[in-house]
């Protein structure tokens, strides 16, 4: 059993979905924590871990997600929480009107902590910022990203979210490191 540290219980029930294929138990460590500010998920993660390692002094591990918009310099990347609570998805497409470009990444970084060791794990997913929000599951961005190759939102399709998500690749690279490295926890 790892625990998975974070306030945003709609990534636990992902996690616990996506993960529970895999045989990798988890359970709700529920997680406060002021993130340092920075560019990189990889730097908020790794910090954001070591608190939670700090509080739970068991294998843990974090999720640090944001959405990379081409046309608007990568923005809001690292601050895509901030940003959607201020301005939401709305504000988010009145920006992409002056924009033509709406090539989009979401990128996931799980960091994982034990007595050992620190790691990261990255998954991006490639996509369009949709003209308009779409479909009522998932949530955040879900309903102005569509994936490459397909016609609907995260949130008109959740279950294709869930089988080839940012949050899906990083997760599934994280228990195939858990299973291989036969951790005891
Ligand atoms: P933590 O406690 O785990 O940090 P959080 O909600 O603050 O929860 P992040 O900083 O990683 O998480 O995510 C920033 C925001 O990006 C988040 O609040 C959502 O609005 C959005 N987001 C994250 N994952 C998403 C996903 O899979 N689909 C759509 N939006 C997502």
């Amino acid at each position: 059993m790892v625990f998975f540290a974070t306030s945003n219980l709609n990534k636990f029930k992902e996690a616990e979905e996506i993960l529970g294929k895999t045989g990798l138990e988890i359970k709700h460590f529920k997680f406060e924590h002021d993130e340092i500010r920075s560019d990189s998920l990889e730097d908020i993660s790794i910090e954001a871990v070591g608190a939670a390692y700090d509080q739970t002094k068991k294998p843990v591990f974090v999720d640090d997600t944001g959405i990379f918009i081409e046309g608007l310099n990568e923005f809001p990347g690292a601050y895509s929480g901030w940003v959607i609570k201020k301005i939401g998805v709305g504000g988010i497409l009145k920006l992409m009107d002056a924009v033509t470009n709406r090539n989009v990444v979401f990128r996931t970084c799980i960091a994982y902590q034990d007595k050992n060791i620190v790691k990261t794990f990255i998954g991006e997913n490639k996509g369009k910022i949709n003209s308009e929000p779409k479909g009522k599951s998932g949530f955040g961005y879900d309903s102005i990203f569509v994936p490459d190759g397909h016609t609907q939102t995260f949130a008109e399709n959740i279950e294709l979210k869930n089988k080839l998500s940012h949050r899906y690749k990083s997760l599934l690279l994280f228990s195939n490191y858990i299973n291989s490295r036969n951790i005891e926890i």
